[in-house]
C-alpha cells in the first residue's frame, strides 16, 4: 500500500473520527429536538382531544331537544309503534294506520323506548324530523272552536315518540308520514265532545227529502216529541223548567205548541197578544235548549180553516217574520180539519198561508192538516200542493181508536211519496180519554219507525184525563217521577228511552195504591150500561164506550146520540140523565154539561143546537166519575 495512501487512509480515517463527532452532535440536537416535538406531539393531541370532546358536545344540546317529547311528560312516551298506533286508530282511522305500517318496516326492532341521546351518530338524523313532530302541538294545530282538550294532547304527543326511531334507517320516509297524524287528530278527536249536545246543535236545519225529514248532514232523522194541552188552559208548561226536563229526563227532541183558535182560544175571546207571547216564549225555550218546536194553530170544533182565514194569514205572517232565521221552527198551519171539510177546501186554505210564510222563511218546515181529524192523508196524496218545497202533511191517531185502518191510509200516502208527520197522537181513544192500548201503540210505533215518520203525543198537562201525561195531583213542573206520570207518560218515557229520577218510598205506596191507574189493577172494570129512550120522533141514546177505575172513583165514558126522524128540525135541546148514584165531570165534549147529585144535564154546544129533520148528532161524548157502579135509571129529552 502507498504512503499516499496511508495518508489518505489516514485523512480518511481523521475525517471519519472528526465526522462522527458530528454526526453525535447532529444526532443528540436531532433527539432532543424530537423530543420537544414530541412534548409538543403530545401537548397539541392533548389540545385536540379536548377541542374534539368539545365538539362532541355539540349536538347534545339536539338529543335534548329530540327527548322533549319524552320530557313533555306524555305517558305514551314509552309505547310501542302497535300501541301507539292502536291509540291512534282510535280517533284517525285513516292517517295513522299508515304511519303506523311504516315504523315497523323502517325500524324492525320495533321498540321505540330508546332515546336518541343513547346512540349520538343518530342524533344528526333524529334532529331532522322533530321540528315535523313539534309542529303538532295541539294549541297550533286545533281550530279555535276545538278547544285543545286533554283528549287532543296524548294523542298528538305520542307521534313524536314513534318519529324517532324511525329515521336511524329510513329518515325520509318519518317526515311525510309524521305529519299526516297531527293534522288529522285535532280535527276528529274532538267530534264525540261536539256529538249528544242537543238535538238542534247535533242535527242543524232539517229539510223534507221525498217522504222524509233529513239533518244538516242528509241524514233521516225523525221528531220525537210532546205536545202541549191548550195554552189557554194550561200555559204553565210552556216553561224552559219542563222543556227541558221532557229533553234531558223523557228522551223527546221536540215539543209543540197547542194554540186552540176555538173553545176560549185565539179567536175565540182569548187576549191575542199574551196568547202570542206564550208561542214565543214556547219558541224561545225550545231554541235556548235545542229543541225542534212546532207552532200548532190548533182548530178543532172550529172545524172548516177558512173559518178564521184572515186571522190564520195574519197570526203566521207575524210568526214567521219572526223565526224566519231559526233552524228549529215548524209551522203547522190547521189541526184537525173535520166535519165533512173536503180536502179541496183544506188545500185552497193551506196554498194562501203557505205563500205569506213562504215570503218570510223560505226554509222552515210546513205542515198541512188533513180532512177527517187529520187522519186522511190518502186523498192529500192524491193531489198534494204544488210549488213549494218543505211542505208536510199531518195525519192523527189514538191508539185506543185508530188501529189498522189508519196505517193503511199512512202507507198508502207514504208509499205514493207523501211526507207525513204525527205531529198528535195518543194510546188512549179519540176522546183523549179512555183506556190505554199498548199494544197498538207499539205497533204504531213500530211502523212509524219504519216509515222513519215523527211522532209528537198528545198532550203534556196534568188534565184529569188518560191522555194527560201528568197525573192530576201533581204540581211540579219537572223532575216527575213514575209515580208523577199517567199510564201513558210512562208508556212515553220506556218508548223513548227516556230516564226518569227515582221515586221516594212513600211514592212507590202511592203508586203500587194506585193499582194501575186507567185501566184497572184488581179491582174488576164497571160494566157497560147504556139506555136509549123515544121522545116523538127523537131517539136519544147514551153508551158507554169505555170504562175503568181511577184511585178513589170509577170512570165511565159516554156517547150520546140524538136521532130526529121527524120531518121538523130540534132546537135548543137538553138531555137530563138521572144515575142510581152522584155524578161528576169535568171531561165532556161538543156539549154543556151540569150536574146536582144523581142527575146530569147536557145541553148543546153552537154546531149542534139544531137537529135537523132526518138527521142525527154523535159527536158528544163526557166522562162521568162516581164512587159506586152505576144505573142510568131514567133520560129526559126536552126541545123547542
Ligand atoms: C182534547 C183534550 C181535552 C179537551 C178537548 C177540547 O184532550 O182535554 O177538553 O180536546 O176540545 C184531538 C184534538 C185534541 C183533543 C184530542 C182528544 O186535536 O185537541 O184534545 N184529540 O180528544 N184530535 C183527536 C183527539
Amino acid at each position: 500500500m502507498s504512503k499516499e495512501n496511508t495518508s489518505a487512509k489516514k485523512n480518511t480515517e481523521g475525517k471519519k473520527q472528526s465526522g462522527n463527532r458530528s454526526t453525535l452532535i447532529l444526532l443528540s440536537a436531532l433527539i432532543t429536538m424530537a423530543i420537544i416535538a414530541i412534548i409538543l406531539g403530545i401537548l397539541l393531541w392533548k389540545t385536540t382531544q379536548k377541542n374534539n370532546r368539545n365538539e362532541d358536545a355539540v349536538p347534545t344540546t339536539t338529543p335534548a331537544a329530540s327527548e322533549s317529547p319524552e320530557a313533555t311528560g306524555t305517558p305514551e312516551g314509552t309505547l310501542s309503534p302497535t300501541d301507539a298506533a292502536k291509540k291512534n286508530g282510535d280517533t284517525t282511522p285513516s292517517a295513522t294506520p299508515t304511519t303506523a305500517e311504516n315504523v315497523p318496516t323502517t325500524a324492525p326492532t320495533g321498540e321505540v323506548t330508546q332515546s336518541p341521546s343513547i346512540s349520538p351518530e343518530v342524533t344528526p338524523s333524529v334532529t331532522e324530523p322533530l321540528p315535523i313532530s313539534v309542529t303538532p302541538t295541539p294549541g297550533i294545530d286545533v281550530t279555535p272552536t276545538v278547544t285543545p282538550n286533554v283528549t287532543n294532547a296524548p294523542d298528538v304527543s305520542v307521534t313524536p315518540s314513534v318519529t324517532p326511531a324511525t329515521p336511524t334507517t329510513a329518515p325520509t320516509v318519518t317526515p311525510t308520514t309524521a305529519p299526516a297524524t297531527p293534522t288529522v287528530t285535532p280535527t276528529a278527536a274532538p267530534t264525540p265532545k261536539v256529538s249528544g249536545k242537543t238535538p238542534v246543535a247535533d242535527h242543524g236545519r232539517l229539510t223534507v227529502k221525498g217522504t222524509k225529514i233529513v239533518d244538516k248532514n242528509g241524514k233521516e232523522y225523525q221528531l220525537k216529541g210532546v205536545s202541549t194541552h191548550g195554552l189557554q188552559w194550561f200555559p204553565q208548561f210552556v216553561c224552559k223548567e219542563t222543556f227541558k226536563c221532557i229533553r234531558d229526563e223523557w228522551g223527546a227532541n221536540a215539543v209543540r205548541l197547542a194554540m186552540y183558535t176555538d173553545e176560549g182560544g185565539y179567536c175565540d175571546g182569548a187576549d191575542k197578544t199574551a196568547l202570542k207571547k206564550l208561542v214565543k216564549d214556547g219558541v224561545n225555550y225550545a231554541t235556548e235548549l235545542g229543541l225542534y218546536v212546532i207552532i200548532d194553530w190548533h182548530i178543532l170544533h172550529d172545524y172548516d180553516p177558512n173559518m178564521n182565514k184572515a186571522e190564520a194569514v195574519k197570526f203566521f205572517d207575524e210568526m214567521s217574520k219572526e223565526f224566519k232565521g231559526y233552524e228549529n221552527v215548524f209551522y203547522e198551519i190547521c189541526n184537525e180539519p173535520n166535519g165533512g171539510i173536503g180536502w179541496s177546501s183544506v188545500k185552497s186554505y193551506a196554498q194562501e198561508v203557505i205563500k205569506v210564510i213562504r215570503n218570510n222563511d223560505p226554509k222552515g218546515i210546513i205542515i198541512v192538516g188533513t180532512p177527517t181529524w187529520s187522519q186522511d192523508v190518502d186523498l192529500a196524496a192524491k193531489d198534494p200542493i204544488k210549488g213549494y218545497d218543505n211542505i208536510m202533511y199531518a195525519l192523527h191517531f189514538y191508539a185506543g181508536t185508530h188501529k189498522d185502518n189508519i196505517r193503511s191510509k199512512m202507507k198508502t200516502a207514504i208509499e205514493a211519496g207523501l211526507p207525513v208527520i204525527v205531529t198528535e197522537y195518543g194510546i188512549c181513544d179519540a176522546s183523549g180519554n179512555g183506556a190505554c192500548n199498548e199494544t197498538e201503540a207499539n205497533k204504531w210505533v213500530a211502523f212509524m219507525d219504519n216509515y222513519k215518520v215523527s211522532y209528537l203525543i198528545w198532550n203534556l198537562a196534568n188534565k184529569n184525563e188518560s191522555s194527560s201525561l201528568i197525573k192530576q195531583n201533581c204540581k211540579k213542573l219537572s223532575g216527575f217521577t213514575e209515580a208523577d206520570l199517567n199510564q201513558e207518560g210512562r208508556w212515553l218515557v220506556k218508548m223513548l228511552g227516556g230516564q226518569l229520577p227515582k221515586m221516594t218510598d212513600e211514592e212507590i205506596k202511592k203508586l203500587e195504591d194506585d193499582a194501575g191507574g186507567s185501566g184497572g189493577g184488581d179491582v174488576a172494570v164497571p160494566d157497560s150500561i147504556e139506555k136509549t129512550v123515544k121522545s116523538g120522533n127523537v131517539m136519544v141514546t147514551l153508551y158507554t164506550s169505555n170504562t175503568w177505575n181511577e184511585t178513589n172513583y170509577k170512570c165511565y165514558q159516554f156517547g150520546l146520540s140524538i136521532e130526529n126522524s121527524g120531518s121538523k128540525a130540534v132546537r135548543d135541546w137538553t138531555v137530563k140523565v138521572t144515575f142510581n148514584a152522584d155524578v161528576k165531570s169535568d171531561n165532556f165534549w161538543c156539549c154543556g154539561f151540569s150536574a146536582k147529585g144523581k142527575v146530569m144535564t147536557l145541553t148543546p154546544a153552537d154546531f149542534n143546537k139544531t137537529i135537523g129533520a132526518g138527521s142525527m148528532t154523535s159527536d158528544i161524548g163526557l166522562i162521568v166519575q162516581s164512587k159506586s157502579l152505576l144505573k142510568i135509571e131514567s133520560i129526559e129529552f126536552i126541545a123547542n
